[in-house]
């Protein structure tokens, strides 16, 4: 691949054009052509890139995602907007029959990784930074909606985590917006379907040019048998935990919890919920130590465990590195920094750029062209990035991490993922997140 010398003014530029071609006008879709509709934690990141050229166009994507909430507090994980074509749709989900999906608006019936309080925090400084109409605006917007957040995160701590063990569990690997990774493979090995559901129209496969980039109809079949068991039990909390074959707590899902947690409590201190922020930083305390539980000895990575089978997953998958993200016991977080910059990861020989790879290069599971099963994936890499900096550990790592993306990022693909031998740009182009993360990188405040 030619390395194009881009400026930071250039690739701002570019990823505001990209994510203005996005626009529906109060929903940014999750890419043009692959994903026509909202996706929950997209539209959080894409917020954050928001944020840097208009605080009120990104308080009006989160306020799309909020109008989609339901009453029990779940930000459901797709928010369909217009009649577009897109299989599985709203006729497969029918959320209609769930008691707690709004009537108006049609959604998904599961969730994704809660990291919206990041970007409500983000827009926050962004309105402030800004000051006058921008600061009274997110001002207002943060603390009038800072019940339902509140309401989400404490949804997620009930329903979710119904043993309290700081673990969150989910019945679907899209709940985990990391699709196909090997962290499912063996949970899914036992997953069976008991109805032959047709999968249909896949947009994903008319949009790359190998099939083999993207999950198998095998495995669609499996994610549409957990949809139809989902269904069958009306999304019920207590019935799809009882009835669903797939049921494993999300190492990685649970940290972001902890982190989001924090953030939105700084936001209850800011407007004086002083009890609702206690509470805020003790779930968050909750799941940080539920992450840690989970770390292997042996290998230094925190581990999701297949509640069925009673087995921990081993797999060496980007999730693993679960308490850097979080923070978590100091001799852990060294030792996962070193492994993150060390050979087995960003410091891989055969990389084309540091970043994380979704699974790592050394294991048998690294698949470097197929979704989540190898390619590296540069919203996370922001992930990565801002969490290494918010606690101020390992600078040298997000420093790398930081400038290895932007390079990467210069190819003005936007790509979902990246190769991580070659360094191209596969997936769907112009990925709202991705657009999002370059102009928080270029623009935002520590650009
Ligand atoms: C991917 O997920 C959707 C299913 O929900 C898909 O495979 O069709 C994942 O990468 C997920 O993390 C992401 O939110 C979504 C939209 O970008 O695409």
């Amino acid at each position: 691949m030619a390395v194009i010398n881009v400026s930071r003014e250039l690739l701002a530029a570019r990823a505001a054009y990209i994510l203005r071609g996005d626009d529906l006008g109060e929903l940014t879709t999750a890419a043009p052509q692959l994903y026509p509709h909202l996706w929950s934690w997209d539209a959080a990141f894409v917020s954050i890139g928001l944020a840097t050229v208009s605080v009120p166009r990104a308080i009006a994507e989160l306020r799309t995602l909020l109008r989609a909430q339901w009453r029990n507090g779940m930000l459901p994980h797709i928010v369909f907007g217009p009649d577009v074509d897109y299989f599985p749709g709203p006729d497969v989900w029918d959320s209609a029959c769930a008691a707690a999906a709004p009537r108006d608006v049609r959604t998904s019936g599961i969730c994704q990784p809660p990291v919206h309080a990041i970007a409500v925090r983000h827009v926050l400084a962004a309105g402030r930074r800004n000051g006058g109409a921008d600061r009274e605006l997110a001002e207002r917007f943060a603390e009038g909606t800072f019940d339902r957040w509140l309401a989400w995160h404490r949804w997620l701590a009930e329903a979710r985590d119904p043993s309290r063990r700081g673990l969150l569990e989910i019945y679907h690997s899209w709940e985990s917006g990391m699709d196909n990774s090997p962290r499912w493979d063996s949970t899914y090995a036992n997953v069976a379907p008991k109805v032959d559901l047709e999968v249909r129209s896949r947009r994903d496969l008319q949009h790359v040019a190998d099939a083999s980039q993207r999950p198998t109809d095998a495995e669609y079949r499996r994610y549409l048998w957990l949809v139809h068991q989902m269904r069958e039990a009306r999304y019920d909390d207590d019935a799809v935990r009882e009835t669903v074959d797939f049921r494993i707590t999300d190492v990685f899902m649970s940290a972001i919890l902890a982190l989001a947690a924090d953030e939105l409590a700084e936001v209850g201190d800011e407007f004086g919920r002083t009890d609702e922020a206690a509470e805020l930083r003790t779930l968050a305390a909750r799941f940080r130590a539920g992450v840690l539980s989970t770390v292997s000895d042996e290998t230094g990575l925190a581990r999701d465990e297949d509640i069925r089978a009673d087995t921990w997953v081993e797999t060496e998958t980007i999730a693993g590195f679960a308490p850097l993200l979080c923070g978590a016991d100091p001799s852990v977080v060294r030792r996962q920094a070193a492994l993150l910059s060390g050979p087995q990861w960003c410091d891989h020989p055969a990389l084309r750029y540091a970043v994380p790879p979704s699974t790592s290069p050394t294991s048998p599971a690294f698949r470097p062209r197929t979704y989540w099963r190898g390619p590296q994936w540069p919203v996370m890499n922001w992930l990565f990035c801002w969490a290494l900096e918010r606690q101020g550990v390992a600078p040298a790592l997000a420093a790398r991490i930081r400038e290895d993306s932007l390079r990467q990022l210069a190819d003005l693909e936007f790509g979902e993922y990246y190769e991580p031998l070659t360094g191209e740009a596969l997936g769907s182009a112009h990925q709202s997140w991705t657009a999002a993360v370059a102009l928080d990188w270029t623009l935002g405040p520590a650009a």
